[in-house]
């Protein structure tokens, strides 16, 4: 795959008998204009149709805090719930892929809590295949969601305390495992410390990527599903101030992703299990299932590229930009 641009990416995945073309979209953006790139550079021709489920500019920075109740003898109790799907999704313009989600969503929704509620995830499988959800982090056996397969039309209630703070993550442990977690049945799950952490502009990215030909490997690489998404559309942060990225691997079939930043260097919180800064790198390694905070501050205004600094993975969707700014608008 090494070498391919995001058009070639359109090319091969149009070859595929799962994907579908829609050839009277819009073609807002034939190049980043930001960069002046044209096909020669990276990127795709067009733009996804924004989703009434996902935009990956919205899940950026949303978080799910769930349904609050203060508990009689004290304690705060946080419900969701959860529905597994079966939905289509675009994850680069005109490529479509036939995903397993959380909510009609992937990455599923990220949720948020505290150290020590008590957490309550009603889940529902209203898809074709058995699933479950299986939270990182420290809980009963039985609330680990290997077992017990919740099949389809079925329900299971997952019941447990959120512990210990720090950034986890959850996803289907149904077998064949990999082909569970590929078809896009993963998300992020966080714990905040109880005396939290101090203010940010907070991001959540997950990396992931699709074999859209079922080849076994990935054809098209992402943060947060879809291919180039800020690239096309840079991210905005002020200088000078805060950002706090929560960043996880979820990719398949790869042995490890990575995350670069140009410009800039960020510190690593590791797992989000410290409130403590450490390295300060600009390259971080992970394999799937690890998850790192990341911490740094924009000093220059201007467009600041990140991307895994696996170029094959950047060149097939992997990449996008922060546009530091003086003044938000
Ligand atoms: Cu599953």
């Amino acid at each position: 795959m090494a070498g391919l641009t995001g058009a070639s990416v359109l090319e091969l995945a149009r070859g595929s008998s799962v994907l579908g073309a829609n050839d009277a979209r819009p073609n807002p953006e034939p190049s980043s204009p930001h960069t002046g790139m044209s096909h020669e550079g990276m990127g795709v021709v067009g733009a996804t149709v924004p989703d009434d489920r996902y935009d990956p500019r919205v899940f950026l920075t949303h978080f799910d805090y769930g349904r609050l109740e203060s508990l009689p003898g004290g304690g705060t109790r946080r419900s969701w719930e959860i529905v597994a799907i079966d939905r289509e999704i675009e994850i680069a313009p005109g490529v479509f892929f036939p995903a397993w989600t959380y909510n009609g969503q992937v990455p599923g929704p990220t949720l948020r809590c505290t150290e020590g509620d008590l957490l309550r995830v009603d889940f529902i499988n209203a898809g074709s295949h058995p699933h479950t959800i299986h939270f990182h982090g420290q809980h009963p056996p039985e609330m680990d969601g290997f077992e017990p397969i919740v099949r389809p039309g079925e329900r299971f209630v997952y019941e447990f305390e959120a512990k210990p703070f720090g950034m986890h993550l959850y996803h289907c442990h149904t077998p064949p495992l990999k082909r569970h977690l590929h078809k896009g049945l993963y998300g992020v799950f966080i714990v905040d410390p109880p005396e939290g952490r101090p203010p940010a502009n907070e991001m959540v990215m997950v990396m992931n990527a699709f074999d859209t030909n079922f080849d076994g490997e990935n054809e098209v690489y992402a943060v947060n599903t879809v291919a180039f998404c800020y690239n096309h559309i840079p991210i905005d942060i002020p200088v000078r101030q805060p950002c706090r990225v929560y960043v996880a691997n979820f990719t398949e079939f790869d042995l490890i992703n990575s995350f670069h930043l140009h410009a800039a260097m960020f510190r690593v919180l590791r797992t989000g299990t410290t409130l403590e800064s450490g390295e300060l790198t600009d390259t971080l390694m992970m394999c799937q299932g690890e998850r790192h905070i990341l911490e740094f501050e924009l000093e220059h205004p201007g467009l600041h590229m990140f991307h895994a600094h696996q170029s094959e993975f950047a060149e097939l969707g992997w990449m996008g930009f922060f546009r530091g700014l003086e003044r938000m608008a």
